[in-house]
């Protein structure tokens, strides 16, 4: 890893992706609507380029965000009979230990690293980490739009899903003017944001809305009002047939009650709890995250860990009291 956290300028990017033809793409686990939208948006750019990328996953891409992916795309499940690739470019994600079963296909190849969060650890030969940017869609527009690469419709459809989906649909913090902009563009080019917002929050299932129920019944306020929660346990995912892909947003329910600061979801996983924290105007959640292994961003972060779920509650809400 390099020393340095410096970014690599924009033509070294180009000379990355000039001369080759084939790129693998990755993006993080339990991919989200800004991962699986930038990973169909660079596939369809480097298309353009008359380049061969192909999208390696590892795990179902949710309903929600398939959208992003029209025809003529190459997916491909991490495996040993993945294509041999030698340059990769992992997108949204601020360390390879966030790639899953794909961080091992790293070692032995060049990699242009692509993100926004402001923890990433320049894993990558090449990195383009920018912190600034409300979604790794929006660094990927403005590389697109400085190197004067066509950006077709499937492309604009995907990169503008990514940026609406990291901006709650530019109703979060991270919500710059730029990001305005570029989805006025991305529309311009063809994206239809009405599809975009019915895919990402018009396609609830019956059964992950009884799930999100159970869970709105235990809602916990704590810490003066500033802390919301609640949890599902395992219990809730197989009385109401759902697993935890269905749980996506849930969190946001707790940091929306009236004058919380901070909203968290406790998930009882088949082999670990995972916690999701969300805050509104001040708390550094990516740094309580960080504290338990986790990380994320400065109003969105989230964790993994093990024990009990009654005492990991217990002991993140504790932490989080000594920070509101
Ligand atoms: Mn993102």
């Amino acid at each position: 890893m390099p020393e340095t956290r410096v970014n690599n300028a924009i033509a070294e990017i180009a000379d990355f992706i000039a001369p080759e033809d084939e790129f693998l793409l990755l993006g993080h686990e339990d991919a989200d609507g800004d991962c699986i939208g930038s990973l169909a948006g660079m596939a369809y750019l480097l298309q353009e380029l008359d380049k061969n990328p192909v999208i390696g996953i590892y795990q179902p891409i949710p309903e929600m965000f398939q959208l992003a992916i029209q025809d003529d795309l190459e997916i491909e499940k991490i495996s040993e009979d993945l294509p041999d690739i030698n340059r990769i470019i992992v997108l949204d994600s601020s360390g390879q230990d966030r790639l899953g079963p794909a961080a091992d296909l790293l070692d032995s190849r060049t990699v242009l690293n692509i993100d926004h969060h402001e923890d990433n650890d320049f894993f990558g030969e090449l990195n383009f980490v920018r912190p600034e940017s409300a979604a790794a869609g929006m660094i990927i527009f403005e590389l697109a739009d400085s190197l004067n690469w066509k950006i077709n419709q499937n492309a604009a459809r995907a990169l503008a899903l990514a940026i609406l989906s990291d901006t709650g649909f530019f109703r979060y913090s991270n919500t710059g003017s730029r990001a305005l902009e570029v989805v006025q563009e991305l529309m311009e080019l063809g994206a239809d944001i009405h599809k975009i917002s019915r895919s990402l929050y018009g396609q609830n299932k019956p059964e992950a809305m009884r799930l999100l129920g159970r869970g709105l019944s235990r809602i916990e306020v704590s810490g003066q009002g500033r802390i919301a929660y609640f949890y599902l346990n395992r219990e809730d995912y197989r009385i109401t047939g759902t697993s935890s892909r269905d749980n996506e947003g849930f969190v946001n329910f707790a940091r929306n009650i009236s004058g919380v600061e901070v909203g968290i979801f406790f998930s009882e996983e088949v082999d670990c709890i995972k916690v999701s924290f969300r805050s509104n105007d001040y708390l550094r959640v990516n740094d309580i995250a960080a504290s338990f292994g986790g990380g994320g961003h400065p109003r969105a972060a989230g964790c993994k860990t093990s024990g009990e779920l009654d005492k990991v509650i217990d002991r993140v809400i504790n932490e989080v009291k000594k920070h509101v």
